[in-house]
């Protein structure tokens, strides 16, 4: 599952070279201290070709994120949307997943970092169901971790810096380990947070109820597109505190990201969500954002970046 399957090409500080040479010294700054920030894009078949999905917000958040720790990004969103472009058309994909990389390279060791080059890496690869077959129709068992998410003051959750990921994975282990598929973590006050890499909605009485900026989350970019798309089906979004046991007994809970797009929370610790399936709202929320990413409903959000097939890839 999930197994990384090369391509021909990764963009590197405005280049493209071999999938192969994509390389950095074990000394680069990163690899001690995760100094480095990503992004996770999709790229969908659609019927007029390959298309990327808001792309322009994922690359701003790029920027922002490396902002966030003084890294100097030498690229504007702008270019980085058209090397992405560029780097789907070169690879010959119809569908994937785009990963940008930015991090602090080989020179000083120590923790300062101001005298390491920045490095930009961008790589593309198919990447299918993100919480194993099945996730998106049938749902996913989840447990409340036993970690929080980060607290404020200590890293900050607005910049999706790899180092996040470090209690990222402390979640979703613990959760394999007991036979679930993903964690809820909860911030630092004890209310839902966040999945180790998806953000959580709960529906209840037909509204839907996500976790505010405060409570520890990544500013999802699947997060706004799901407010978006209920304000349109005209179902009522509130942004607010989620108490754990909120979980129990809501009608409908849901997790979305990009690698996890909208995947249904069939139980949580064991007790059903629900009817235990997936709920009608998260259908109707699938149904309207996969229309959209496969340009088969009108882009009336201007949310995909059409990519230009290369006929002759080399
Ligand atoms: N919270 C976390 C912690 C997170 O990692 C993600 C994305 C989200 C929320 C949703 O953000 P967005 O993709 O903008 O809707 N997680 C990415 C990385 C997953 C991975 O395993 O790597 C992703 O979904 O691409």
């Amino acid at each position: 599952m999930n197994s990384l399957v090369p391509t021909e090409k990764i963009w590197r500080n405005g280049a493209f070279i071999r999938w192969e040479d994509a390389r950095i010294h074990v000394l680069s700054h990163v690899v001690s201290y995760a100094s480095s920030v990503f992004e996770g894009i999709r790229c969908y078949e659609t019927p007029r070709g390959p298309a990327i999905f808001r792309v322009d917000r994922h690359m701003r958040r790029l920027i922002d994120s490396a902002r966030i720790y003084r890294m100097e990004v030498p690229w504007t969103a702008e270019q980085l949307g058209d090397a992405a472009r560029e780097l789907v058309a070169v690879n010959g994909l119809r569908s994937c997943y785009i990963r940008p990389i930015v991090l602090r390279g080989y020179g000083p060791l120590g923790v300062y970092s101001g005298n390491n080059p920045v490095e930009v890496f961008m790589a593309c690869w198919e990447w299918g169901a993100y919480l194993g077959e099945g996730a998106l129709a049938e749902g996913i068992d989840a447990c409340v971790s036993s970690w929080n998410r980060l607290a404020p003051n200590t890293l900050p959750v607005l910049s999706k810096s790899s180092a996040n990921y470090m209690n990222s994975q402390l979640i979703k282990m613990e959760a394999i380990a007991n036979g679930y598929q993903e964690g809820i973590a909860l911030d630092a006050m004890g209310n839902v947070s966040e999945g180790s890499g998806e953000n959580i909605f709960v529906v209840r009485d037909s509204r839907i109820l996500t976790p505010p900026l405060a409570a520890s989350v990544l500013e999802g970019i699947t997060r706004d597109t799901v407010i978006q798309l209920a304000s349109d089906l005209g179902i009522p979004v509130l942004e607010t505190p989620i108490p754990r046991e909120m979980l129990y007994i809501a009608d409908e809970v849901f997790l979305a990201g990009t690698a996890a797009e909208i995947s249904p929370v069939r139980s949580v610790d064991r007790i059903p969500v629900g009817s235990g399936a997936r709920g009608p709202i998260t259908e109707k929320l699938q149904r309207e954002f996969f229309a959209i990413a496969r340009g088969l409903r009108a882009d009336r959000h201007g949310w995909l970046t059409a990519v230009e097939v290369c006929e002759n890839v080399v």
